[in-house]
Order: structure tokens, then C-alpha cells, then sequence
């Protein structure tokens, strides 16, 4: 089989960048990326057969660990039947049934194909419910690539957008504002400002993409409140938070009801899917039922929902998630003292199974605070643990995340390898 070097060399030529996602080709913390030939509980193997622990876990989606027997069985059963039907299949209004049961502010859901269909509908949804034209994001928090997310905060009274990418109207990056999280006030003051303008607020409510950042007491009430008094939509972007930071996602564990929600990863079970749903009157506004239009080819696909419907058994095990929980905390908790031990200013932050690993002598609360961690020692520590066989995500902006198959032993393997890669950084 050819190297991992041979591979990117050829992808180079034939994709952009030699990936299908950009973070994957490794630019933000140098190097080639490896190309994985298979995955099993916590492990991925290269195509030179090098093993990794891994703390991606797909970005998300491997909370049970990969190839899970159980998510593979009803694949294997679901394929018997078929690849794709195009039209209502049973699997379909049984994993809305389910998630309406996890997730009880999901009165009524739509199944698409990504996390990104998921909320670029739900935008256009508020949109369309509200009648208003403006929406407001996080500087820092990722929703996909939606046009109307890959806008940062740009200059101008009403914080108008400025776009973070070309191909993005200023017309259309215009009406999307942009607020600092965690920052009560520049929430109240932009309601004041413009709330009547306002269809819909997106948040992650543990901030995933800055790396794991959690929300300060009471911001997240804040924002409801706002929301509610204002008549705008709060929607609680749970594509990496849902059913990981909890059984019923982030809304569960802070006792928040938004009123939208936006699914992916977990619900999916490693295939392609996204989902997006909330309160039937502002849901019934979907096509075909109401007039904002929004549709899928494979949407509800009967395989893509046999690995969801499977994986979503999995979370519902007893004491799941505060186990996963514990082993977070182990693993954070010793990452934090060899740190501590090598006097390297490192920090912590963890929600139930996500987290987020900074060199800082700061308590990470705001994105100001994650960007002027040291991005040189992350990535310095990223290569020797990958040279070790640990695999985090290979951007400092990026969260870690926990899964079942990760053991204590896994950790304490983990941890070998970090007390090598801390004194490393001491040289
Ligand atoms: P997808 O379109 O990639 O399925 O989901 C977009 C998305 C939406 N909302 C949140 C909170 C997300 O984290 C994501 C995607 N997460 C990234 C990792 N930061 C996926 C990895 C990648 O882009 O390759």
C-alpha cells in the first residue's frame, strides 16, 4: 500500500488542498496529514499501519468509539433492505421520535445531510417565521459554511459583517452581526440597538470551535432572555454539543429551552447526517407543510438512520455520560498536573465529554482569551504526541473529544505519552 506521503502527493493534485475538509490537511499545525486505512474503538490505523489514539473521533461523532459492533449490525441489517428510497421510510419517523425524546424542545425536526444544512436551514427558517432580515452569531463560533456564518465582526454601528471569505455578498454578510461570547453586555446593548430587526440568535452553546470554551454562569439565560423580550429566535447550535455534553445536549445540562435546535455528528452515527427542529408552530412553517422551502435528495436516508437510530441506543445506557464525564475530568485533571509539574502554563476547560487543552495561564472564558493562548507550544505538543501515537485535533482552535471505548488504561497510556511531550517543551 502506498505511504501516507505518497497518498497526499497524489490528493494534492486532485483535491483542494489534498482534502475534502480543510482542517484535515494538517496546515495549522504543519506537517502532512496521515491517511487513516481503518478505525476500531479508540484507534486509528494509518496506511503504514502506525497506531493513534484518537481524540477527533471524527469530529464528533465516535462517542461510543469507532466501528462499534452494535451501530455496525444495523447497518449491515439496514443495507439487506436497500441503500436509499426516496420516499417516507419508517427509520425516519422513528429517529424523530427519538429525538423529540432526548431532546423534548424538538417538538417537530427535519432530517438533512450535514451540520451545515442544519443551520443554514434554521437561519432561513427564523428568517422566514419572523419576517425580519438580521441575525446574529459569535465571533469564533463555527455553524459551517453557511454564507451568512463566514462573516466576522466588521466595523460600523450595527457591528455589520464583514465576510470571512470570498464568494460571501457584503450585502448578505451585512445582516449578519457578530457579538463577543460570553460578553453580557454587548448582548444587551445590540437588542437594544436593533432587536426588532432580529429573526434569530445562533449560539454553540459550549463553544467547539474556538477549542471548548464554557458559557460564564447565567450567559446562556441571558441570551434567552434577550431573545424572548425581543421576539427574536434563539437557536442553540447542538451539531457538536447534542447528546454529548449531555443525553439531551447542552439545553439539558443548563435547563435552557431555545427555540431551535441544530443537530449532526452523534445523531448520524458516523454517516452523513444533520437535523434541525423545535417548536411545531415556528417547524410547521417548513415546506411542504409551510411556505420556507428547504429539501434533500438523501435526506432521512434508511442507512444513515439505522447508524444514527443505533448509536443514539448507545448514549441512552445508564450513567453513560456521567462516565464519560469522569474520564474527561481524569484525563484533563492529569494533563493539567503534568503541566503543572514541567511549570508550563497550560489550562484546561471540559463540558461533560468535550474539551479543550490551552497553553495559557489564563482561565479561558472568551474568544480574545483562546486566540492569544500559545498557538507555537500547542502545535509543538500536537506533533509529539502524534509521534507517540496520540492524535488531538490538529488545530489549536479545535475541542477534544471523549469517547466510551477510551478506557482508563487508554488514558493513562495518554498521559505516558503527555508527561514525554510536556518535558519536551521544557527543551
Ligand atoms: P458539518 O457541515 O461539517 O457537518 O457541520 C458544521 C458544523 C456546525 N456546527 C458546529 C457547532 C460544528 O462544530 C460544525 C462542524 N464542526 C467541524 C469541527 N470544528 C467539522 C470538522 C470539519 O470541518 O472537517
Amino acid at each position: 500500500m502506498s505511504s501516507n506521503h505518497e497518498l497526499f502527493q497524489r490528493a494534492l493534485q486532485l483535491m483542494p488542498g489534498g482534502v475534502n475538509s480543510p482542517v484535515r490537511a494538517f496546515n495549522a499545525v504543519g506537517g502532512e496529514p496521515f491517511f487513516t486505512h481503518r478505525a476500531d474503538g479508540p484507534y486509528l490505523w494509518d496506511v503504514e499501519g502506525k497506531r493513534y489514539i484518537d481524540y477527533v473521533g471524527s469530529w464528533g461523532p465516535m462517542i461510543v468509539g469507532h466501528n462499534h459492533p452494535a451501530v455496525r449490525k444495523a447497518v449491515a441489517e439496514a443495507i439487506e433492505n436497500g441503500l436509499s428510497f426516496g420516499t417516507p421510510c419508517a427509520a425516519e419517523l422513528t429517529m424523530a421520535e427519538t429525538i423529540s425524546k432526548l431532546v423534548p424542545s424538538i417538538e417537530v425536526s427535519r432530517m438533512v445531510n450535514s451540520g451545515t444544512e442544519a443551520t443554514m436551514s434554521a437561519i432561513r427558517l427564523a428568517r422566514g417565521f419572523t419576517g425580519r432580515p438580521r441575525i446574529v452569531k459569535f465571533e469564533g463560533c463555527y455553524h459551517g459554511h453557511g454564507d451568512a456564518f463566514l462573516v466576522k465582526a466588521g466595523s460600523g454601528a450595527l457591528t455589520q459583517g464583514t465576510p470571512t471569505s470570498p464568494g460571501v455578498p457584503k450585502a448578505l454578510a451585512d445582516l449578519t452581526m457578530t457579538l463577543p461570547f460570553n460578553d453580557f453586555e454587548a448582548a444587551s446593548k445590540m437588542f437594544e440597538d436593533t432587536g426588532s430587526e432580529i429573526a434569530g440568535l445562533i449560539v454553540e452553546p459550549v463553544p467547539g470551535n474556538m477549542n471548548c470554551v464554557q458559557p460564564r454562569e447565567g450567559y446562556l439565560q441571558h441570551l434567552r432572555e434577550l431573545c424572548t423580550q425581543h421576539g427574536a429566535l434563539l437557536i442553540f447550535d447542538e451539531v457538536m454539543t447534542g447528546f454529548r455534553v449531555a443525553l439531551g445536549g447542552a439545553q439539558a445540562h443548563y435547563g435552557i429551552t431555545p427555540d431551535l435546535t441544530t443537530l449532526g455528528k452523534i445523531v448520524g452515527g458516523g454517516m452523513p447526517v444533520g437535523a434541525y427542529g423545535g417548536k411545531r408552530e415556528i417547524m410547521q412553517q417548513i415546506s411542504p407543510a409551510g411556505p420556507v422551502y428547504q429539501a434533500g435528495t438523501l435526506s432521512g436516508n434508511p442507512v444513515a438512520m439505522a447508524a444514527g437510530l443505533a448509536m443514539l441506543e448507545l448514549v441512552q445506557a445508564p450513567g453513560f455520560h456521567a462516565e464519560l464525564t469522569r474520564r474527561t475530568i481524569l484525563l484533563t485533571d492529569g494533563l493539567q498536573a503534568l503541566a503543572d509539574g514541567e511549570g508550563i502554563d497550560f489550562t484546561t476547560t471540559r463540558v461533560g465529554a468535550m474539551f479543550g487543552l490551552f497553553f495559557s495561564s489564563e482561565k479561558i472564558e472568551t474568544y480574545a482569551q483562546a486566540t492569544a493562548a500559545d498557538r507555537t507550544l500547542f502545535n509543538r505538543f500536537f506533533q509529539s504526541m502524534l509521534k507517540q501515537g496520540v492524535f488531538f485535533a490538529p488545530a489549536a482552535y479545535e475541542a477534544g473529544f471523549m469517547s466510551m471505548a477510551h478506557d482508563e488504561s487508554i488514558i493513562a497510556d495518554t498521559l505516558r505519552a503527555a508527561r514525554t511531550a510536556f518535558a519536551e517543551l521544557r527543551q
